[in-house]
């Protein structure tokens, strides 16, 4: 074994063709890039290790998103790795719960340079540079998805001479938030006396330990609210000189993703004018615009606070809708290489007025905020409302189809309606409607 620094790129958890449900319907131009971000991130990641000239490349599973993967990502992905071993990097990948071996597969050959581990037990393969062997990788697939034992178990004792790498999809820890396969423990992997651990699974980047690296890189494309921040992929060097093989390790996150999610709030505290509404969401959208540099990014924005268009935000039709806010802000951004859609606006705002005080009032506006926090007190809502609803004549009035949309609204909806309603009455109380 010579001496010298390896160079690496590691990426987990590409979902390739990933479906990205729900904004497609919404906007079927946004929908067909958003089909394609799953595989502009992965070409990314595979153009960065051709940049950085790395050595070789590890894909810690979840290489597709569905068992039954796509043909078109099937092609994609051999492409990829053709691409790296065409450029003499090899690639080493396993398969996770997403893309478990049983699924179906087209049974082509990989690139000469490729290697993907099997499932019956942890495979160990000699890591080749440059036509000279500086150590091992290790790994074991799934064989189908729901993989209850402890994976990590298996490389115990696989340790040889040089680097060592082990590849492996798995929960850390039993980490919350995602399905508990392959479950190990961050001393598990210690155990193993491994240089690098090469994890997949959990969505967001982290580095669960130094000293060795144990490395989960996130997923490399966001694909829905839930997975916010910048994707990508690390690029990570190891010595591999004889005196301390693995040592001198280190990291770097190299961000891959083509589009960005972002939660955002925006606060309409004191403000007295829909123009200052308007204006605010035009510095929100111009600011995450300039920090995603160049990248959309897909928002949805909290407004909160106390103020005067919080009436404006509960007006029927405004926020959501044809013609609504949201698609307007939209529609102005159409065209854009570095758009801003905004996925949705969720009202959190409040009345400029002080209910507290207005509650406590012997008047008519009292009485009625009185009647309101004793319905919201109670422990059953939709029994309460069924209950208005008869008594006011109103239930058996009802066509069907309206009550049954009625009878399924479960509570934290109706208390969500019952706000609403609630600043939209004082709003006509206290103000009186300018607009009939
Ligand atoms: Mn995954």
């Amino acid at each position: 074994m010579g001496s010298g620094t390896l160079k690496f790129i590691h990426c987990a958890d590409l979902h390739l063709d990933s479906p990205f449900s729900g904004l497609a319907e919404t906007s079927p131009s946004l929908g067909s890039f958003l089909r394609a971000a799953s595989f502009s991130a992965f070409r990314n990641a595979v153009d960065c290790a051709l940049r950085n000239e790395a050595d070789f490349v590890l894909v810690s599973g979840d290489v597709y998103d569905g068992e039954d993967r796509s043909v078109r990502a099937q092609l994609f992905f051999l492409e990829q790795l053709k691409r790296l071993s065409d450029a003499g990097i090899a690639s080493f990948i396993v398969h996770g719960n997403h893309d478990p071996l049983s699924g179906w597969e087209l049974d082509r050959d990989l690139p000469p340079l490729a290697h993907r581990f099997g499932a019956a037990e942890v495979e160990s393969v000699p890591l080749t540079v440059k036509g000279e062997r500086v150590g091992t990788v290790h790994g074991c697939s799934y064989p189908v998805r729901d993989v209850r034992e402890n994976l990590a178990r298996g490389f115990a004792g696989r340790r040889t001479e040089g680097v060592n790498i082990a590849l492996l999809h798995c929960n850390v820890g039993g980490r919350k938030g995602h399905e508990n396969y392959a479950p190990c423990s961050l001393d598990d992997l210690r155990a193993a006396g491994m240089d690098y651990w090469a994890l997949g699974h959990v969505h967001s980047a982290e580095i669960l330990c130094h000293d060795p690296l144990v490395v989960y890189p996130g997923n490399i494309q966001g694909r829905h609210i839930g997975e916010t921040g910048k994707k990508g992929v690390f690029s990570a060097t190891l010595g591999s000189g004889s005196d301390r093989p693995g040592g001198r390790g280190g990291v770097e996150f190299i961000p891959c993703d083509v589009v960005r999610w972002r939660k955002e709030s925006l606060s309409i505290e004191g403000m007295q004018r829909d123009e200052e509404l308007f204006a605010a969401f035009d510095r929100l959208r111009d600011g995450v615009r300039n920090e995603a540099g160049g990248r959309p990014v897909i928002l949805r924005t909290t407004v909160d606070g106390r103020g005067k268009p919080s009436a404006l935000l509960r007006r029927p039709g405004f926020l959501s809708g044809p013609g609504g806010l949201v698609e307007s802000l939209n529609q102005s951004e159409e065209g854009r290489s570095d758009f801003v859609f905004i996925e949705s606006v969720v009202d959190a705002a409040a009345s400029p007025f002080d209910l507290e005080a207005l509650a406590s009032g012997n008047h008519f506006v009292g009485d009625f905020l009185k009647e309101v926090s004793a319905f919201e007190r109670r422990s059953n809502l939709k029994e309460g409302l069924m209950e208005v609803l008869a008594a006011s004549g109103v239930r058996e009035k009802l066509p069907r189809e309206v009550f049954d949309r009625v009878d399924a609204l479960p509570d934290d909806e109706i208390a969500s309606l019952l706000r609403r309603g609630t600043s939209l009455a004082l709003a006509g109380l206290l103000e009186g409607e300018d607009d009939e």
